[in-house]
């Protein structure tokens, strides 16, 4: 059922749109009250509940227009995405709002489709269970008491996608725990059994109880408490403070939200969904300020678990698409999440009533140090002949809890035009309780006494919108191949002949391509349109990314059809505006037949992808198979991929940094030959020796 409103919002009464400084900023507080203002003036019969009020990219032309000319070129209208739920009804209503002009300019009510589960959502099933007398009831089968309610918890998960339901309800399965006291890691006490909660009634609906019962551990928690720790032999107490200190400040430029550093030059964006957003990212290369990206964001992640048992088969979040990374993200706190000198962002989303709740410090900007960012030495005076710079880096970071796991995410720049995304993984397993002496077929391991942690992925999907020297621009894959020519033959007469294969993409049918580590596969953003001076080749950048796991749940599974991004490392389609979410807007509760998102996307394949605009979707990640050392907290695990510039610069963009050690031959031999040169950093006066006099005379 479609309803074009804007008859309906031409008699409301349009508010003076909140003002707002550039065209990508995530909405303010004010905006996302006037949105939701305006939505209710235009549907008083309705009672609405929010689900998501988030700006709506601007279209791209004509932000790019007002950005080539912001004097002259008027700001794109401020347009807003509404997803409302109203009472009773199923599906959402899916509106658009034109903040400037104060109206709906679209609602549309979608049938069998299930929004996103917001912290408040999520909030609420704990407190419907312990009160579910079937859930007492269970609770008491897995050992525990009617006492014990107010000790028994739950994350309350996606359901997946189960056929008794479908899109029916809004629903959420809880998977079951217990504290045996209130500071208690649930995880060490695990419930064998699952409710299966309404949330819009608030009401359990079912309870799914596996065929092979396993009553609750009554071991003593694991826990990272200091107590926990105290009774392991304490905190350790050999180490040393490590400071960091910019005494002049920092090196960047905040105007807004756009940052200037190290000749890049980009804007942060933010939503409920994706979480940071870098735009239009550029690069002063001596003058000539170079487009790089246009958008570049993590469009969704999915976490399929290995396990065919009840319930873990259902377990499958899409943490972007179902919950959202910005709706998660975390309040971070100076010196603990980032150290050093710090400019924080905060956030704003709605609550259910349309009013804003603020996030502070939602996302870090700060500067580390980068080792060595180059570095030679020439062995015929002893190596005194040298050059030695070192870089510093320039981080974006936010981190999302998603119920027990917590992700780090960093956008990392580089003083080389190289771009880094490094996810760290720490939190807590997704764990389940195990008998005594159980065989748990591989599918899983015991973490601790009584607890088993199932085997699983962590995939997650980078949007690329590039830019690379203008909008044309093209995909190659590129691997690394022995000649084709025989050993012995005159083009190859020793056999070592090896060189890059570049496959340029048509369409995008012919993008579809998976990881080759054996080939060292990689896959270029290229400008066929410039070329380098010297080697000849497109400018372009190249996605440098080895963590690349296959989707292992096989095709055909619920997972597969769900997640249809996560079957192959790369898909390339052509830009179209406001296309963002690979496994579809909607995601919660898809059954995958058909799969949204991609497949919809890409169709028949025949889309063409060469020297247009483009955007590139890649997947990768880790699996993930539980060891003891990640109970009962997880050390953090990185994984990173890389966008680096080649063929794009004349040579290393980062000549120009001044180094901390530089000697030339004539130098040294000026100085009195190698023996005689002393060398110190010309840059760093901080930098002392551990042991010996001069350590003693700092610190004493
Ligand atoms: N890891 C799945 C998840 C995310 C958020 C909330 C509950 C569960
Ligand atoms: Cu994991």
């Amino acid at each position: 059922m479609l309803e074009r409103l804007s008859q309906i919002s031409s008699h409301t009464k349009a508010a003076p749109a909140p003002s707002f400084d550039h065209p990508l900023d995530p909405l303010s507080g004010a905006e996302i009250r006037a949105a939701a203002a305006i939505v209710k003036a235009a549907l008083p019969e309705k009672t609405l509940a929010f689900n998501v009020i988030s700006l709506a990219d601007p279209p791209k032309a004509e932000f790019l227009a007002w950005a080539a000319s912001p004097e002259t070129v008027a700001k794109p209208a401020r347009e807003v995405d509404i997803v409302a739920l109203e009472a009773g009804v199923n599906g959402v209503l899916e509106g658009l709002v034109d903040l400037t002009a104060g109206k709906l300019i679209k609602i549309k009510h979608l049938d069998g489709v299930q929004p996103i589960l917001t912290v408040h959502d999520l909030a609420k099933v704990e407190l419907a269970i312990r009160k579910d007398p079937k859930v007492i009831e269970q609770c008491i089968i897995s050992g525990l008491t009617a006492e014990d309610m107010e000790r028994v918890y739950c994350d309350p998960w996606t359901i997946g996608y189960d056929e008794r339901w479908g899109t029916e309800r809004r629903l959420q399965q809880a998977i079951m725990y217990y504290r045996s006291d209130i500071d208690d890691s649930q995880y060490s006490h695990p419930l064998d059994f699952c409710p299966i909660f309404d949330t819009e009634t608030a009401e359990v609906i079912a309870i799914d109880i596996p065929p092979v019962r396993r009553p609750v551990s009554k071991r003593k928690h694991a826990n990272f408490h200091a107590a926990a720790v105290e009774a392991l032999g304490g905190y350790r107490t050999n180490i040393k403070p490590i400071y960091v200190e910019q005494p002049e400040g920092v090196s960047f430029k905040i105007t807004g939200r756009e940052i200037e550093w190290q000749n890049f030059k980009f804007h942060v964006g933010f939503n409920y969904r994706e979480g940071i957003v870098l735009n239009n990212i550029t690069y002063n290369d001596h003058g000539e300020v170079r487009p790089l990206f246009y958008r570049i964001s993590l469009s969704e992640m999915v976490v399929p678990y290995g396990c065919p048992d009840h319930p873990h088969h259902r377990k499958h979040a899409f943490d972007l698409g179902e919950y959202g990374g910005g709706y998660m993200t975390n309040s971070l706190a100076l010196g603990c999440d980032c150290k050093g000198v710090i400019h924080y962002m905060d956030a704003e989303f709605p609550d259910r009533k349309g009013e804003s709740i603020f996030i502070k410090n939602a996302i870090c900007i700060h500067e580390e140090d980068d080792g060595v960012l180059f570095k030679h030495s020439d062995f015929r005076d002893n190596y005194a002949t040298s050059v030695l710079a070192r870089g510093v880096k320039l981080i974006v970071s936010q981190i999302f809890t998603a119920a027990n796991y917590e992700y780090m995410v960093y956008w990392v720049f580089h003083m080389d035009g190289t771009i880094q995304l490094e996810i760290k993984l720490t939190g807590i397993l997704n764990t389940f309780v195990m008998n005594e002496d159980e065989d748990l077929h591989g599918f899983a391991t015991q973490v601790y006494p009584g607890v088993s942690a199932q085997n699983h992925q962590h995939l997650f999907c980078l949007r690329v919108n590039p830019m690379v020297d203008g909008l044309a621009n093209s995909i190659q894959m590129v691997d690394a191949v022995p000649s084709s020519e025989p050993v012995g033959s005159p083009a190859n007469k020793y056999g070592n002949a090896f060189m890059p294969k570049a496959t340029v993409f048509k369409t995008a049918g012919e993008a579809i391509t998976d990881y080759n580590g054996a080939t060292s596969r990689s896959w270029d953003m290229i400008n066929p349109n410039r070329k380098h001076p010297y080697s000849g080749k497109p400018s372009s950048y190249k996605l440098v990314s080895r963590e690349v796991p296959s989707l292992l749940p096989k095709p055909g599974s619920l997972v597969s059809n769900r997640a249809a991004f996560a079957r192959h490392a790369v898909h390339v389609t052509p830009y179209v505006d406001r296309q963002f979410y690979p496994a579809g807007t909607y995601v919660p509760q898809t059954s995958g037949v058909p799969s949204r998102g991609l497949p919809e996307w890409i169709g028949d394949g025949t889309g063409a992808i060469e020297n247009t605009d483009v955007v590139l979707w890649h997947t990768f990640g880790i699996t993930h198979f539980p060891a003891p050392e990640d109970f009962p907290i997880m050390p953090a695990e990185p994984m990173s991929l890389l966008l680096r510039p080649r063929n794009f610069f004349v040579q290393n963009p980062a000549l120009d940094v001044p180094p901390s050690h530089l000697m030339t031959t004539s130098q040294v031999i000026k100085a009195g030959g190698a023996d005689a040169v002393k060398v110190d950093s010309l840059t760093d006066k901080v930098s002392r020796l551990a042991f010996g006099e001069s350590a003693e005379k700092c610190c004493k």
